[in-house]
């Protein structure tokens, strides 16, 4: 396996970026009940509603929620009356995946030329640049697909100042917002793909987005210890994007990642990263909403000190919380993972505070697996 380092990006190289991107414009969920989806995302992750389109405002297939928290953005799309291809896709990606991931939207600062480019490079189009306009200005969209029934919507806004698209209508929270939120960013996105196929779309990406691979990855020899899968990271040149790609292992278990296939019917997004400055505060908050998190042992935060050396959190609190720590050449990060959050064994969120550290949390691979191993137990698909 080679290995290739992820140079910080030369500023002055920045404008012969073959496929400049802003960032995340915003993560979208086809669901089957919006409505509620959108009641969780803002009493348990602590969003703020910001915009809606669906009946009210002349939207009549389709309902859709806008979920805010700092620059993380997610949508929440259900069919309520299908009536176009897009209502049909919509329908039948929830009747085959369950709720989960239709499109990881990118703001480019140029939608035809990233479409162009992609689609030069041998992305398949899915839809060609197009406007949709109202008083708040002109979006500039296209579409292209990656893995499985997964999107990347290219969006370009910067002659738009509304709520969140041309048709959609700004929206009151539906609670009041915590006084402290619980994340500002989202940090990654992470795909499951087939077995063998990793490898092919880490190279869709540096081929299609100019996307280089960071340097760490998860090889054979700790996939057959005890990770069951392969990962590799793409990111583009800001490293404001981030894409780990996993695949299974052929493992002693059954690999999580083929646990994750069965269940969503092919390959899709596995989790998505959220950036916290107090993991502890997001942690608590979380907790007390309801939502559930991988367990890790005991044992795991005796030793703890040996290796990981300071953290911002003492020990005790990490103990607690369940937090896990890895440390690099370059600084630290804390980090916990929800259980799947539907009743498929699938989507899962990740949160994280990096402490200089721009790794993955490689290090807790193993007691990480560990713990989504006896939660796969427990579901019976080990
Ligand atoms: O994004 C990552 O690669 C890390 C590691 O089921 C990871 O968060 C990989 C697979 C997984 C959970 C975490
Ligand atoms: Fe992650």
């Amino acid at each position: 396996m080679t290995q290739t380092t992820h140079h910080a990006p030369d500023p002055t190289a920045r404008q012969a970026d073959p496929f400049p991107v802003k960032g995340m414009d915003a993560v979208v969920f086809a669901v089957g009940n919006a409505k509620q989806a959108a009641h969780y995302y803002s009493t348990a992750f602590g969003m703020k509603l910001v915009a809606y389109s669906g009946p009210e405002n002349g939207i009549r297939e389709t309902a859709s929620y806008v979920l805010e928290s700092g620059s993380a953005r997610f949508v929440l799309t259900s069919v309520i009356k299908q009536s176009t291809e897009q209502g049909a896709f919509l329908a039948e990606h929830v009747a085959a995946h369950g709720d989960g991931v239709v499109d990881l939207a990118l703001e480019v600062p140029d939608a035809r030329a990233a479409f162009a480019y992609a689609v030069e490079h041998g992305a398949r189009p899915l839809a060609e640049p197009y406007e949709l306009k109202d008083e708040h200005g002109t979006v500039v969209l296209a579409a292209i697909a990656t893995y499985g029934e997964t999107r990347h919507t290219l969006v370009e806004r910067t002659g738009y100042d509304g709520p969140y698209l041309p048709g959609f209508v700004a929206a009151d929270p539906i609670v009041e917002p915590p006084a402290q939120r619980s994340f500002q960013a989202i940090d990654h996105c992470v795909g499951n793909v087939e077995l063998g196929r990793m490898n092919e779309w880490v190279a869709f990406y540096n081929k299609v987005m100019g996307f280089t691979n960071m340097k760490e990855f998860v090889g054979d020899d700790i996939a057959t210890e005890y990770s069951a899968l392969m990962s590799k990271v793409v990111a583009d040149g800001t490293l404001k994007v981030k894409f780990p790609i996993n695949e299974p292992a052929v493992a002693k278990k059954k690999s999580q990642i083929d646990e994750y296939l069965e269940f969503y019917g092919g390959a899709g997004v596995q989790h998505i990263a959220l950036n916290s400055n107090d993991i502890v505060h997001t942690v608590r908050q979380m907790r007390a909403a309801g939502v559930s998190f991988l367990d890790t042992p005991d044992s795991y935060y005796d030793t703890l000190g040996e290796w990981a050396g300071e953290t911002r959190v003492p020990v005790e609190t990490l103990r607690e919380l369940k937090i896990l720590v890895d440390r690099d050449e370059d600084g630290y990060l804390l980090q916990i993972f929800t259980k799947p959050v539907q009743d498929r064994p699938t989507v899962f969120f990740e949160i994280i505070e990096r402490h200089g550290s721009m790794g993955f949390g490689k290090g807790n691979f193993k007691a990480l697996f560990e713990a989504i191993e006896r939660e796969q137990e427990r579901r019976g698909n080990l």
